[in-house]
């Protein structure tokens, strides 16, 4: 057993690669056990409690705290202003007697016990040895993003959670939360309870192995209570991690539509969809009631989540309804607008305005870009790094999401080991995504906030296939958007991943495992 402790302690596995690490070789460690104290304030209670909660699940004991005076042995957590930095960064320090996390800002020290959370042993044990160490670190990015759609698969909130710890386990920082699509509404919105209770339910259960598709009439389905919703906000906040909620418009809504069927250009009747792909049925532009029901369909979503951003979608619209509408017509006559792509973004800026007027940004697909982007709006650019390189010249904000890099619902190994919606997206090539596109000038750089991973769920019909498609590639993800971009090294993230491997089934999570003509 010594041996494989003097193996970890070699290369400290930590992902991301902290930005400044020292450790001195066979120096001794600290041991984590029961008598051990945690020292915390209130303002770093949210670690405190993480820290204490993980030793409990994965090792199956916790700590004492101790709010104010010393022991001998203490893990202690410190608010300091003049640790300076970025928001985020911490330092960590193992040396005799004490664990030292400082950071000027309360997720510093929240990252900073992920750090020392990868120092433990991998196994469960009641004595936890960690290696004497010195960390100083800061993320490269503000905006680490994972995303999960729930539209076409349902997740329990019990999953949700789980989602967000292994955000927060990566010292990710934002949760896109997919919550409307064709195939399912899933937010509770009280003025109109048709949305969840029709909307948020399809005939069809199971085609081969995949629940919620085909037409067999059995019923599929279910959604968050705004209740449930609060509680998942405050689960991520603990962790800070901050949910930015998407309602899909104008296209994607054909569960908005079975349920309010005067939405549309024609009234109907429409049906939450059974299969996969981009429909035509979209909210009708021409109909002002269209735009008084999703302000009130904002006004309630807005109280739920603290976040600055609320995401509307707007990819993928087919235009052919608004083409044969009369009152998609009128519209564009009155307001001079060349055609239905003008329309469209005529759709997306007057919900802008009003998103704005509550103190919100909006956030939409790349798709906003054409006809003319709303003012104020931020870009995610998904197809490919051309929208995003777009938007950043013309001074908006950028998340990049592109396709070719960090869809994590396109297969990871090759043969396709299980059944994904298509593409191949290995390990090594999210490691090597570098945010930044070469094509930006040095002015048009700050206008790239970060990255996010897609989790389109078409192909995804629980859980386990969820953590199968995300890990390792999200670890890999982590480092992108963590790590200095100077210390980025193949070799030494694959070494350190063989612990992460040992981590994830810690964690009892499932995982794909890169073939091995890729490691090589
Ligand atoms: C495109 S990415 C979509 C989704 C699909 C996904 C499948 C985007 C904004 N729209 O509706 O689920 O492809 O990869």
């Amino acid at each position: 057993m010594l041996g494989s402790v003097k193996a970890v302690f070699a290369q400290p596995a930590i992902i991301p690669q902290p930005a400044e690490i020292s450790f001195p070789a066979n120096s001794g460690s600290f041991i984590i056990n029961q008598k051990t104290l945690l020292e915390n304030s209130s303002a770093t209670q949210n670690s405190a409690d993480f820290f204490n909660d993980y030793l409990i699940q994965v090792y199956g004991f916790g700590l004492k705290s101790l709010p104010a005076k010393g022991s001998k042995n203490k893990i202690k957590l410190d608010i300091s202003k003049d640790s300076g930095g970025k928001e985020g960064s911490y330092s960590l320090n193992v040396s005799k007697g004490l664990i030292h996390i400082q950071a000027a800002d309360p997720s510093g020290v929240f990252y900073g016990i992920q750090s020392l959370i990868q120092l433990l042993p991998t196994e469960k044990k009641a004595q936890l040895n960690v290696p004497f160490i010195s960390v100083k670190d800061e993320p490269r990015f503000a905006y680490r993003g994972m995303h999960l759609d729930v539209g076409r698969h349902f997740f329990p909130v019990s999953f949700v959670k789980k989602y967000i710890d292994y955000i927060a386990l990566h010292k990710m920082n934002y949760f896109h939360w997919h919550l409307t699509d064709d195939q399912g509404w899933r937010i509770e919105i009280k003025k109109y309870p048709q949305l969840t209770q029709v909307g948020g339910y399809r005939n069809g259960t199971i085609i081969g192995k995949y629940p919620g598709t085909g037409n067999d009439g059995i019923r599929y389905g279910g959604f968050y209570t705004q209740e449930e919703v609060k509680g998942v906000v405050q689960y991520a906040a603990k962790r800070y991690v901050t949910i930015i909620p998407e309602i899909e418009m104008p296209g994607h809504a054909s569960a908005a539509l079975t349920a309010y069927p005067n939405l549309g250009c024609t009234g109907g009747p429409y049906h939450v969809q059974q299969t996969w792909g981009v429909f035509k049925d979209v909210f009708c532009a021409g109909n002002d009631s269209v735009f008084n029901f999703l302000q009130d369909v904002i006004d309630e979503v807005i109280p739920l989540f603290p976040a600055k951003y609320v995401h509307v979608g707007g990819d993928e619209c087919p235009k052919d309804s608004w083409k044969t509408c009369p009152k998609c017509q009128k519209r564009i006559k009155e307001n001079n607008l060349k055609d239905e792509h003008e329309l469209q973004s005529y759709f997306i800026q007057r919900m802008e305005k009003y998103i704005n007027s509550k103190g919100k940004t909006v956030i939409g697909w790349d798709e906003i870009l054409e006809g003319g982007l709303a003012p104020n709006a931020l870009v995610m650019s998904w197809r490919g790094e051309a929208g995003g390189i777009e938007a950043a010249k013309q001074h908006h904000q950028v998340i990049m999401t592109p396709t070719t890099y960090v869809y994590f619902d396109y297969a990871q190994s090759k043969p396709d080991d299980s059944l994904t919606i298509g593409g191949y997206i290995p390990l090594e090539k999210v490691y090597n995504y570098e945010p930044i596109p070469k094509e930006l000038a040095a002015d048009e750089q700050q206008y790239i906030l970060g990255a996010q991973a897609n989790l389109w769920t078409e192909y995804i019909p629980g859980p386990s296939k969820v953590e199968y498609m995300i890990f390792p590639r999200m670890t890999a993800l982590s480092e992108v958007l963590w790590s200095p971009k100077t210390s980025k090294n193949w070799e030494s993230f694959q070494s350190r991943l063989q612990t992460q491997y040992k981590r994830y089934k810690l964690w009892g999570a499932s995982s794909g495992k890169p073939p091995v003509s890729e490691a090589s």
